[in-house]
């Protein structure tokens, strides 16, 4: 018998990095091999999203349960895979998703599912004795990829006056992983000191950047660019600047009307903010701007492109759900050159790497995601290196469930030795 074959599978519901429920999955094969997996959460999430099983009972956790998510890998998905082999990612992924029979994985929950296929993968590396990013990868795959630290957090991830939600320090001239890490890092502690300094709060939002009150959104750019030279390296040269604006969660309605509500700056229609933009990265050291516009507005997305996309790595997040379907019409309307890859967001480990081979076949860019809410499982870490993306994001050099995955990037490193290779392009 083949050993890398499921003997059981069991989930639990767990707390996330916000203390709100989430599923974890623990598989056994036959050879005796055990892994968990935990599945990640977000706040500002697409309306097309693959579905978040919830419980809806206001008795527990104000209705986020997860108890239906981990009853149906217990009765439904673990009696369909106990006896299958983990190395059939693809069959398994495809026989959970038949199993669920909806379109956006609304009956099984995509919680469910996609805590299962990393399971499955996991496992499988585990018994072939192959780390999981050679295993998701093959045999070449040795790219680390540039850490984007969140070090500002604004919109629905902290209680702060900012709209945009991200603002990220990307150590594009730093020679390796580890170095690039240490300038961001730093670059996050100098920003701390002068918060500090002005009398503004460091406490951090969900993400671990800090969250102070502002002026203006622009407020935070300075910051940044401040922090970044008292750390001792060049804005532009050494590390350059990520934005996530996450404009859904400022869109008044689907017409492509914004209300910059947190600081107050007031109504803006989707022209103005793309005026905007391009005063920012005529002015400061933008290297990609991540939902620049809202969901629903593909006009002003295409828009934003033509203006800003042979300057600027421009990426949807809530437009494309790391869905095929989306990011093809995307590619086909030239609404950005790039897609972030969160895996909950679509379900299983199969479709992220549809998404992930869609962009890379089109001359697309791809940056790997976390969610606001995780656990210290470290699975995106191996993910994005066997993705060879070239860049991740995953939060901030503070929070144990965002530097887990920083950590397990420095392992895989270690063990790469010289062979690492580390470059933005
Ligand atoms: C985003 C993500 C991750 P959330 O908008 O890109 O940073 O946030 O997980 O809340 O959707
Ligand atoms: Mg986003």
């Amino acid at each position: 018998m083949e050993n890398s074959i499921i003997k059981s599978v069991k989930a639990l519901e767990i707390l996330d990095s916000r203390g709100n429920p989430t599923v974890r999955v623990l598989l056994g094969l036959e050879d005796g091999t055990k892994v968990s997996a935990s599945v990640p959460s977000g706040a500002s999430k697409g309306e097309y999203e693959a579905v978040e099983l919830r419980d809806n009972d206001p008795e527990r956790y104000n209705g986020k349960g997860v108890l239906n998510a981990v009853a149906n890998i217990n009765t439904k998905i673990a009696p369909l895979l106990v006896g299958r082999d983990t190395k059939e990612q693809i069959k398994i992924d495809n026989m959970m998703i038949e199993l669920d029979g909806t379109e956006n994985k609304s009956y099984l929950g995509a919680n469910a599912i996609l805590g299962v296929s990393m399971a499955v993968a996991k496992a499988a590396a585990s018994s072939s004795g192959l780390e999981l990013y050679q295993y998701l990868g093959g045999a070449d795959v040795r790219r680390i990829p540039v850490p984007c630290m969140n070090i500002l957090n604004g919109g629905e991830h902290a209680d702060n006056s900012v709209d945009f939600q991200e603002f990220m320090a990307v150590p594009v001239g730093a020679p390796n992983f580890h170095e690039g890490l240490r300038y961001v890092a730093q670059t996050f502690h100098a920003l701390k000191k002068i918060l500090a300094s002005r009398g503004l709060a460091t406490s951090v939002g969900d993400e671990g950047g800090f969250a102070p009150d502002l002026k203006s959104n622009e407020e935070a750019m300075e910051l940044i660019i401040e922090a970044i030279q008292k750390a001792g390296f060049d804005p532009g040269r050494d590390i350059m600047i990520g934005i996530d604006s996450a404009a859904t969660s400022f869109c008044s309605d689907k017409k492509g009307h914004y209300n910059l509500k947190w600081s107050g700056g007031g109504k803006k229609s989707s022209d103005e903010l793309i005026l905007l933009a391009k005063e920012w990265v005529e002015k400061y050291p933008i290297i990609f701007w991540e939902d620049p516009l809202a969901e629903e507005d593909w006009k002003g997305f295409a828009k934003f492109t033509a203006e800003l996309g042979d300057k600027i790595e421009v990426i949807g997040d809530d437009i494309f759900v790391t869905n095929t379907k989306f990011i093809s019409r995307g590619i086909k309307e030239h609404t950005a050159n790039s897609s972030l890859i969160k895996l909950n967001q679509i379900g299983t480990v199969t479709e992220t790497i549809d998404a992930v081979r869609m962009c890379r076949d089109n001359g697309w860019r791809y940056l790997l995601s976390h969610r606001s809410g995780e656990t210290a499982d470290t699975f995106l870490a191996d993910f994005a290196v066997a993705m060879d993306g070239g860049h991740l994001k995953t939060g901030s050099a503070s929070r144990s469930e965002r530097l887990a995955k920083y950590n397990r990037l420095l392992e895989i490193e270690m063990i790469l030795e010289d062979t690492a290779i580390y470059t933005w392009k």
